[in-house]
């Protein structure tokens, strides 16, 4: 009996982990509201986000005009190779999901887009969030913006929390 009760703790336990995992992702729709274009300066909006495992990038853009090319290689990337493509899509609603700790490379395949500037590399930090201060870059402006986000996005997982909490002695008693 008490055997079955530790058992459903467990399976309780979780369920509030996957839940809080899941809700403490962040979606980046690349680009931002102007999404996968030629106009977009790509940097400068990666700089403005902080990519955790587990979060995705979202593509968007016109089927047609564009694609995705994810390229293995920093030089790939620089030279705007796509012959060797880890991975391309051509959807217009393209999700990639952010597995491990990392650098992500993607180009547009359109010929001339991605030597056009259309080309984003993301940098891949664990999901505990020991905030390591961006990387590279040496003028980092307070990412006042993705802290907020980051949070926003976070706060449901104290709403979890909390309810595993209440739900959790239950189970114990
Ligand atoms: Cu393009």
């Amino acid at each position: 009996m008490g055997e079955l009760k530790r058992m459903s703790m467990m399976v309780a336990l979780v369920f509030v982990v996957l839940i809080t995992e899941q809700v403490c992702a962040t979606q980046h729709i690349v680009g931002g509201s102007g999404g996968w274009d030629e106009s977009t300066d790509y940097d400068s909006w990666a700089k403005g986000q902080t990519f955790k495992v587990g979060d995705t990038l979202v593509f968007k853009y016109t089927p047609g005009l564009h694609s995705v090319v994810e390229v293995g290689s920093e030089s790939d990337y620089k030279k705007c190779d796509t012959s060797n493509a880890a991975n391309s899509m051509n959807g217009g609603n393209d999700v990639v999901k952010l597995d491990k700790v990392g650098s992500r490379y993607f180009a547009c395949g359109t010929s001339g887009h991605c030597s056009a500037g259309m080309k984003l590399k993301v940098d891949v930090v664990g999901a505990t969030g020991s905030s390591s201060p961006s990387s590279s870059s040496s003028s980092s402006n307070t990412d006042v913006s993705s802290a907020d986000q980051t949070h926003l996005h976070c706060f449901p997982l104290m709403a979890s929390v909390s309810l595993a909490m209440v739900i959790l002695p239950m189970f114990v008693l």
